[in-house]
């Protein structure tokens, strides 16, 4: 999630290195596995080379690229405005296609796609996705789409979805993604800001062993947007559905198509995409992406951070595609890379729980990148169920989208890793468009929970509320002080919001709306959202570490603390918890976990409440929403509940609070 209004929370403000706790006693460390880091593509050495030169550092990566026209200036710096790249032309189509057929490598497979239906399933080379994208950009310029037009894509996770990006992308048009589990008021609210004048979609998706409309969204939502010309269906599900005069059926438009289409390199700078970041407030704010930076920082950071060798490994992110972690590591990252992708349509538990790591066992993936949220459920549904598969193809695992606690951590490497893969925590966000801060798999002895040190070419820091940088041992707010090549370069039509949200709190410098520390060894641990650190007894506690603690605790799968107003403290701890599965709620559970955490993190941290609770409430990426805990804690009617997953979830945690109605 964005910052909407970075260090304004309840305690923000005062998050300093002071009061920031620094209480977490973590001294598990992994070293990376001798085999990995002989062959690692990234040495340490990297490191030194961007210290000494960075804008040489991010040439080289960029010269991983096939330029039409090499750029003239590597970066132009008007802060808080970039551009990277200045001059130089490609397309982001060829680089993620093109090139690899023609090198030989046509026959490579791209993306094994596995449909949620068991069986259902699509193998497609390099050379099938280059005429599929292809048959794709002749139909949208049939449609009229030209450069800079914007193109809304509403869809499930099937292959069409990166086939319609590319399509964009070879002719200049920028893709707007709306996630498939959004509202038709937040799909017309994206097109509208967006002005796309082309909606691609599909009847529908296969979702918990059905097929789940979404056609029905568009129509609502098209309804009210008079801007949008045609809408472009792809039939996915068979399902009955309505059609309207701008209705048109991909198959009869795409499949007449010639599959020959001529890539025009375009600027360094021209427009790529625009993402809408999942703001819980206010109107969405449109990221955008632009086309050199962005391709270079995803493509070497895929290289680079999950050792990626195209030729022998089988990579596997579970993100949708819908999120900025399928657009740069699903898409752009891995097809810029020529690597080989599963894409995994449905839900983890459909239709068992062993779903995933099947797929694992099926393909033979080597990479896997997930989430926390994912991790914490698997540790819940249990471990003999990662145990009846064999995974030993993998050798990398990585997460991203929350804070990953320390005993999710361990139980990942173990359990899924079988104690022989690195796992790379890796901090960055829809704003910077690629990974930023993460262990290297090749280098880096990890520490279970924290995102280690900002990759090369990235300098990022930790800072107090002056905006001075921390000593190690110390606490504050995360910053990055130099631009980046895949940073986004404005709110989509709003500049002035962007300067306002991500450039105001400190000058000069980027602020992501994250709290980190600084360990005594220098490596960073990210905290989450500062608006969600609480203030107890004057001392700034972390949501995140004292729901590391509960989550260290072996009956806790997952954790979400919250600082409620309390008369004596100013704010108080007030835990969710969610049970593993072999764990029994009992009276004194609660006492236990409240004992529990007093000793690994101190008393100060006591939870006031602890409460067991059978789900917690998600955002539709899979964060913890503390906002609306916060609400049902001090007996608040609920705000705004609509980028929930699941709204009935609050009504069963309401009916566990003894003092909520
Ligand atoms: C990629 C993505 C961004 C926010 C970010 C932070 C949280 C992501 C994290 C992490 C701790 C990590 N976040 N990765 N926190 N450790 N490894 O998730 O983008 O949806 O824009 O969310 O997610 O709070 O600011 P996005």
């Amino acid at each position: 999630m964005a910052p909407e209004t970075p260090g304004q929370g309840p305690s923000g403000a005062n998050q300093s290195q002071e009061t920031l706790s620094n209480l977490l006693q973590e001294t598990r460390r992994f070293a990376p596995p001798e085999e990995l880091a002989a062959s690692a593509n990234v040495t340490a050495a990297a490191y030194d080379e961007a210290a000494e030169d960075r804008l040489a550092f991010w040439e080289r990566a960029a010269e991983r690229l096939t330029w039409a026209k090499r750029w003239d200036t590597t970066l132009e710096w008007n802060p808080p405005f970039a551009k990277w790249f200045l001059g130089g032309q490609l397309n982001v189509a060829y680089n993620c296609v093109d090139r690899h057929v023609e090198a030989g490598r046509g026959d490579k497979v791209a993306y094994y796609w596995e449909g949620e239906p068991e069986g259902d399933t699509r193998t497609l080379t390099y050379a099938d996705l280059q005429r599929e994208v292809n048959k794709a950009a002749n139909a949208l310029q049939e449609l009229g789409v030209g450069k800079g037009d914007r193109v809304a894509i509403y869809m499930p996770m099937i292959p069409e979805l990166p086939i319609a990006m590319l399509a964009c992308a070879r002719i200049g048009a920028i893709h707007s993604v709306v996630f498939g589990g959004f509202s038709a008021t937040a799909l017309k609210s994206r097109i509208d800001d967006a002005d796309a004048k082309l909606v691609i979609t599909a009847d529908g998706g296969f979702r918990r062993g059905a097929p789940s409309a979404l056609k029905p969204t568009v129509d609502e939502a098209v309804a009210e947007c008079p801007g949008v010309e045609h809408v472009l269906v792809v039939r996915r599900t068979g399902q009955d559905v309505a059609v309207t005069p701008k209705d048109i059926w991909w198959h009869d438009l795409v499949d007449k198509q010639s599959d020959v289409h001529a890539a025009v390199p375009h600027d360094a700078e021209d427009p790529l995409y625009i993402l809408y970041t999942s703001g819980t407030t206010g109107k969405p704010k449109g990221i955008l992406h632009t086309t050199g930076g962005y391709l270079t920082q995803v493509a070497w950071t895929h290289h680079a951070v999950f050792d990626l060798k195209p030729e022998t490994d089988i990579y596997w992110c579970t993100a949708d595609i819908g999120w900025v972690t399928g657009h740069s590591y699903i898409v752009y990252g891995p097809l810029a890379n020529g690597a080989t992708s599963v894409i995994y349509e449905g839900t983890p538990d459909t239709p068992h729980r062993g779903r995933f790591w099947e797929i694992v066992q099926k393909y033979k993936v080597t990479i896997c990148y997930t989430a926390p949220t994912a991790i914490r459920t698997f540790m819940k549904w249990g471990d003999d169920i990662p145990a009846k598969y064999d995974m030993s193809s993998l050798r990398v695992l990585g997460s991203v989208g929350e804070p990953i606690n320390p005993e999710a951590y361990v139980w990942y490497r173990e359990h899924i890793g079988g104690n022989r893969c690195p796992v790379v925590d890796t901090w960055w966000q829809t704003e910077t468009g690629a990974i930023m801060i993460s262990p290297l798999p090749g280098v880096t002895a990890t520490k279970p929970g924290a995102a280690m040190r900002p990759l090369p070419g990235i300098v990022a820091d930790v800072v107090d509320d002056t905006g001075a940088s921390v000593p190690n041992g110390g606490g504050g707010f995360l910053v990055v002080r130099e631009p980046w090549p895949s940073m986004l370069r404005t709110i989509w039509g709003d500049d002035q919001r962007y300067i306002d949200t991500y450039w105001s709190r400190f000058e000069g410098m980027y602020f992501p709306g994250d709290g980190a520390k600084r360990d005594e060894d220098g490596d960073l641990w990210l905290l989450g959202r500062v608006d969600d650190v609480m203030l107890v007894s004057g001392h700034n506690i972390s949501t995140t570490e004292v729901e590391s603690a509960l989550v260290s605790h072996p009956k806790v799968a997952e954790a979400a603390v919250v600082g409620a107003t309390d008369p004596v403290t100013g704010q108080a701890i007030v835990a969710f918890t969610i049970l593993r599965g072999s764990a029994e709620e009992s009276d004194d559970i609660a006492a236990e976990l409240r004992n529990h955490v007093a000793k690994t993190l101190g008393p100060i941290a006591k939870p006031r409440q602890i409460l067991v609770v059978p789900e917690l409430p998600k955002t539709r990426s899979g964060k913890i929403m503390r906002r609306l805990l916060r609400d049902v804690a001090e007996n608040r009617s609920l705000g705004d509940v609509t980028t929930l997953t699941d709204s009935s979830v609050m009504k069963l945690i309401s009916e566990k609070l003894p003092t909520a109605k």
